[in-house]
């Protein structure tokens, strides 16, 4: 009895599986679906964000955004930061993809591969103190501060939004 039990659980199980993996008429009947953002991603402006609340230094922050399917994010306007500070408790500071890596006092911002033009350093900074802090972070205020590359700090990452059917499977665009 408890094996016809499970055989038909199985069969059962099978069945609302194919239903999803095998793309039969109603997954594929509503595929034109919906442009939305991941699970446990916020959307903003066309976009996907999620914050890293674990600290990471710099470059570890940029890897797990890339890890994460998403491009570490560099503010591209007030409004973005604002949005940005939203998803962080206040007064948190995180990592922006910011830095001076290359050339010191040539700041390069980036979202994904593109130039980031705007800017909001702090009074006085960046201030390269010691001679190395090549990595920007958003400080009180919203403001951006530089810091060493190797201090652990939050990070958020962006993403395009993707295309959700009704068995819930998100198809991120290439
Ligand atoms: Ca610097």
């Amino acid at each position: 009895m408890m094996l016809r039990k499970r055989f038909i659980f199985g069969l059962i199980s099978l069945h609302l599986m194919m239903r999803c993996i095998g793309g039969n008429e109603s997954c594929k009947a509503s595929f034109s679906g919906t442009w939305a953002c991941a699970p446990s991603w916020s959307q903003w402006g066309g976009k996907c964000y999620k914050a890293i609340m674990e600290p990471l230094t710099w470059s570890e922050a940029k890897d797990e955004c890339i890890k994460m399917g998403g491009v570490f994010v560099a503010p591209q306007s007030q409004e973005e930061s604002d949005f940005l500070m939203s998803l962080m408790s206040p007064q948190s500071k995180f990592w922006i993809n910011c830095n001076d890596l290359e050339l010191e006092g040539t700041w390069k911002c980036q979202d994904g591969t593109d130039e980031v033009e705007y800017r909001n350093w702090d009074n006085y900074a960046p201030y390269n103190y010691g001679g190395y802090e090549d990595c920007a972070a958003v400080w009180y205020g919203g403001k951006w501060n530089d810091l060493y590359c190797d201090q652990s700090r939050r990070a958020i990452c962006k993403a395009q939004m993707s295309l959700h059917d009704n068995c819930m499977r998100f198809m991120r665009p290439k």
